[in-house]
């Protein structure tokens, strides 16, 4: 049965439908999956504690529903297609058929190597099919997989272990990027010092790097499954345990462990791709994202394996061995859903069209942006020399938090407009408050994005500290998720999303807390206090602009800039080093002593004249200091 969308009023008459009578709406589109055992309720919930149940006491394990369910019908079909860094080397391509008793076999490691249902096992590894195999093996046993993108450092790294308390790391010996050989190895080496809880380490010879390996710890990957038996009889699980935790950076300092649910998360991301997409059998799908984020995991690995879909995973980056690598790769894969970031996108329209030229680009049907929003400028370039002014654009706002896509065309369905995420998919009830908590109603408003009732893949809990989840997404507005996003709905009922309106930046569709970045600076010995704020950047969206009043004593200031970058990149990793570093003798602050941050984004953007009243600061002087010294 489809529940595939194919015309605007079928979309409004399903819309419609998912708000009448939601349980009946997602027990409609839960009954094509494969469950051990019914639910009693669709949905049980509350905003306020807050507690959500989807398909409560259903039985069910999410990788019967790609494996069993799909054997049958497409077992020979390609479910992944493996595209390595370096185009010489030879492609990949594993049917359905295969990944199952590769999925099969590696869960009998784990459960050998002493891996239980709820267990919590991180996965930090580069983008090859095991890593796939690594999230679906734990799925499969009941386990939860936590998946750290591989550029964090050691301490972020170890932070992550700490918090889940994880018994196990899944690794490789190297990670190829580009031209770059990246020591994964001794990056886990150096993180599991720091804990407690790890008891083994399997590792993937990827590059073939030379490793210390921990005798009794550390076991290789190819020797751990040899000989293991390719047949596993899946673990049955509830509905509402867990299934992974990803962990994302807010407002303050430390990253939170966003937990997801088997049922809805399963039921959502399969019904989201199939829409968004328009996804039909045969076609090779393709999205760039690392399996780290949000999006490997909705919408690389479990939305479209779920769908019975071909996914291709690419293990490099888009400018290796040259700017036209994405476009080779949908011309050599006949690729026909092609879902990358506006960062990625701005990058390489720096690079002209030249790179372009050699490919045809022909079998694209799809093209879609995800991750931040994505500027006029380049939503025309994309569709113009991409998508050859042919394929629809789907600007897909969602959040690691939301688990799937929220706001989106449907691809050939809704009438697109350049930066504008268009309209909620069905099942989705937005609401628009003003910052006294009054919901907007009508067109052409303006303010904070929220959500008013359930959707089956959203976070159930922060994990080890439910008030945090509490606090942070149910409290600014009683009976709302409060997204952190700042909103438009124009006069046609359209949604552009404005950013975020709280104390987190978009660098390159990375969500960076500025407190954790501020954290992570005031690591250095000689720094006294920093504050960070965030500037447009013409290809990251946001860069991260940092204020730091220093001890000078014995150093240079460009020595000092260049220690507190690194210290950055030692504490977080490169994707958190500040793009501009200023060296201030104070910061402005309130009578209060707080940060005045709207002054130093003021500054930072470059908007010096309107700086509005600044007379009530506890030192108004500061002000034109740090102007003057601004980059
Ligand atoms: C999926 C993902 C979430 C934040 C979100 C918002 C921004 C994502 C966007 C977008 C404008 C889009 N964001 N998609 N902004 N238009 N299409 O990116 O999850 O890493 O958790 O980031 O990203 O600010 O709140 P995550």
């Amino acid at each position: 049965m489809s529940n595939k969308i194919q015309t605007l009023s079928g979309y409004i008459h399903e819309y419609a439908k998912s708000v009448q009578d939601p349980e009946h709406f997602w027990a409609r589109i839960a009954d094509s999956f494969h469950w051990q055992k019914r639910w009693d309720q669709v949905v049980d919930w509350n905003f306020e504690e807050p507690d959500v149940k989807w398909f409560t006491n259903a039985k069910l394990n999410i990788t019967e529903n790609i494996f069993e369910r799909h054997l049958y019908t497409l077992g020979d079909k390609p479910a992944i297609i493996w595209e390595p860094n370096d185009p010489s080397e030879e492609v990949r391509t594993i049917s359905y058929k295969e990944l199952y008793g590769l999925v099969c076999q590696f869960s009998n490691v784990l459960k050998a190597k002493g891996i239980s249902k709820g267990d919590r096992v991180i996965i930090y590894m580069p983008m090859v099919p095991e890593a796939a195999v690594a999230m679906l093996a734990c799925a499969r046993i009941g386990a939860v997989h936590s998946v750290v993108f591989a550029g964090f450092s050691a301490t972020s790294l170890a932070d992550r272990i700490n918090d889940c308390k994880a018994k196990m790391v899944l690794t490789s010996d190297g990670n190829f990027r580009g031209a770059k050989k990246i020591a994964v190895k001794d990056v886990v080496d150096e993180a599991v010092e720091q804990t407690e809880s790890i008891e083994k380490v399997i590792v993937l010879k990827r590059t073939g790097q030379e490793v210390s390996m921990k005798s009794g710890r550390d076991i290789w990957w190819h020797e751990a499954i040899d000989g293991v038996s390719t047949e596993n009889q899946a673990e049955i699980v509830d509905s509402e345990d867990m299934l992974f935790i990803l962990y994302t950076s807010g407002s303050t300092g430390k990253p939170k462990g966003v937990v997801h649910t088997c049922g809805g998360y399963m039921v959502y991301t399969t019904y989201t791709f199939q829409n968004v997409f328009q996804y039909s059998q045969g076609d090779i799908y393709w999205c760039t994202a690392d399996v780290g984020w949000i999006t490997g995991h909705s919408y690389i690995v479990y939305g479209p394996l779920l769908a019975g879909a071909t996914t291709l995973m690419f293990e490099g980056v888009p400018t290796y061995p040259d700017a036209g690598r994405f476009w080779a790769i949908c011309d050599k894969h006949k690729v026909n859903q092609f879902y990358t970031a506006p960062t990625a996108i701005r990058a390489l329209q720096a690079y002209g069209t030249e790179p372009i030229e050699p490919y045809k680009l022909d079998s694209l049907q799809v093209i879609g942006t995800v991750g931040e929003p994505i500027n006029e400028e380049a939503w025309h370039w994309y569709h113009d020399h991409i998508g050859k002014g042919r394929c629809p654009i789907v600007d897909t706002w969602w959040q690691t938090e939301t688990g799937g896509v929220m706001i989106s065309p449907i691809a050939g369905v809704t009438p697109t407009k350049p930066s504008y995420a268009t309209l909620p998919l069905p099942g989705i009830q937005l609401a628009i408050l003003d910052n006294d908590g009054k919901e907007l109603i009508g067109n052409s408003v303006e303010g904070n994005l929220c959500v008013k009732f359930p959707w089956p893949s959203m976070l159930r809990t922060t994990y080890g500290d439910h008030e945090r989840c509490r606090q942070t997404y149910f409290s600014s507005f009683k009976g709302y998720y409060f997204t952190g996003d700042g909103v438009k709905r124009d006069e046609d009922g359209y949604y552009r999303i404005l950013g975020r309106v709280d104390d987190v930046i978009n660098v390159s569709g990375h969500r960076m807390g500025t407190a954790e970045v501020e954290n992570a600076i005031n690591e250095h010995p000689k720094v006294i206090e920093s504050a960070v704020v965030g500037y447009p950047h013409d290809i990251k969206g946001q860069g991260i602009y940092a204020y730091v009043i220093c001890d000078m004593e014995g150093r240079s200031e460009s020595n000092l800039i260049e220690e507190i970058r690194q210290t950055v990149t030692k504490i977080i990793g490169p994707i958190a080093k500040p793009d501009k570093i200023q060296i201030v003798p104070g910061l402005p602050k309130t009578r209060s002593g707080k940060i005045m941050r709207r002054i130093l984004r003021k500054i930072a953007t470059g908007e010096t004249s309107s700086m509005g009243d600044t007379s009530t600061l506890l030192n108004p002087e500061v002000v034109e200091e740090i102007i003057s010294g601004a980059q």
